[in-house]
């Protein structure tokens, strides 16, 4: 944990006008550390990078400076890196690598979808953010985390954790294993794709939670999308399948009580209505028809992450408690399970949306 004088004297060296006065942690990231600085009468955001999380800073500030810099330059409103005095995007003290970016006022962001309608907003403003950068140079970007979602290599990850069992955890979670276990021959179902053509790569966000996105705090519109650490060629597919992961949920990721923990049909329609309302035009046959496992393989990609980390012992995700992961791990394994059930009525919602949506 670093303490906020350490904060404060970090955001001394970063190029802003008045002298910091005050900061306060920020967000419920689970792998960067983040702070709110207010300076005179501004603020910004300072973060301390995990670098063991993203070891090649010089390329993920790069990404992002691309990635912004092109959103600005098309008028689109994003986060600022704000650069030190001495013209680096980042900076290195004992207490850390840490970065600096511009505060986007009054706005909020929800951990939890709020209501249907917030949710649609969120689908539409993440395809929108797809379109934005349909015609960025993807060459441009370095692979921030390599095999980010491979879930393949994370399932062979996966079974390294269960067989090292280094914290004799193993014997303890012996059901959500099998779970993961017999899942095995889904895993390939969207990088196969993207390995024989018939899903496009495409620049997609990585990691899209409700809580990356920004929105004002009055009329609850979209300001922002943040958290542009994963902006990488992928698939479409993943960033559609995170955000119902995360939001066409009942509870939040962290729910312990699982009869909380449901895949709610409504808040998956209204998604898919926003979604797909902004990348109708360019999605293709292939993509539509496997819109309606996305969330499926994310929810499986990231619950089984999860418990390779509970396994491990917890050394990449933030954790509260010691059984964190595992009980994040339960309610992905919940929501799949809710998912697969109701496999028809998603396919169904996916195909009536697309039919009333004007081409
Ligand atoms: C991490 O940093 P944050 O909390 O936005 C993770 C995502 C996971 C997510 C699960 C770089 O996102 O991949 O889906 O936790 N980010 C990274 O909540 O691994
Ligand atoms: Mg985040």
């Amino acid at each position: 944990m670093v303490a906020d004088g350490d904060a404060l004297g970090v955001a001394a060296k970063f190029a802003i006008p008045a002298g910091a006065r005050s900061v306060k942690r920020l967000g419920s990231g689970h792998i960067n550390a983040t702070y709110l600085v207010s300076a005179g009468d501004r603020r910004y955001v300072l973060q301390r990078i995990n670098t063991d999380v993203f070891p090649d800073v010089e390329g993920l500030m790069r990404n992002i400076e691309l990635v912004t810099g092109f959103l600005l330059d098309r008028g689109h409103e994003t986060m600022r890196v704000i650069r030190t005095r001495d013209g680096a995007s980042y900076v290195k003290a004992d207490s850390g690598t840490w970065r600096m970016f511009s505060y986007i006022a009054h706005t909020i962001s929800y951990d939890a979808v709020p209501d249907a309608d917030t949710f649609r907003s969120a689908g539409a403003a993440f395809g929108e953010f797809q379109n934005q950068l349909a015609d960025f140079d993807a060459s441009q970007l370095t692979e921030t985390i390599a095999h980010f979602h491979d879930t393949p290599h994370r399932f062979e990850a996966f079974k390294t954790a269960v067989a090292a069992d280094v914290k004799g955890r193993a014997a303890g979670c012996r059901d959500e294993i099998a779970f993961y276990m017999d899942h095995a021959d889904r895993y390939g179902t969207i990088v196969d794709g993207l390995r024989d053509g018939t899903v496009p790569l495409r620049v997609t966000h990585n990691d899209t939670k409700l809580n990356n996105i920004l929105m004002d705090a009055e009329t609850h519109a979209v300001r922002a999308i943040i958290d542009l650490d994963t902006v990488m060629p992928g698939s479409m597919l993943y960033d559609f399948g995170d955000s119902i992961r995360f939001g066409a949920s009942t509870a939040l990721e962290d729910e312990r009580d699982l009869g909380k923990v449901h895949f709610s049909p409504e808040l998956f329609r209204a998604y898919t209505e926003g979604f797909l309302g902004k990348v109708l035009p360019s999605i293709t046959p292939r993509e539509l028809e496997l819109l309606p496992c996305a969330g499926t393989m994310m929810t499986l990609e990231c619950g089984m992450r999860f418990l390779t980390d509970y396994l491990a012992g917890d050394t990449y995700f933030a954790i509260r408690y010691p059984e964190h992961n595992l009980v994040r791990a339960r309610t992905q394994i919940k929501l799949v399970q809710e998912m697969e059930e109701q496999a028809d009525d998603i396919e169904a919602i996916v195909a009536d949306v697309a039919e009333r949506l004007p081409r």
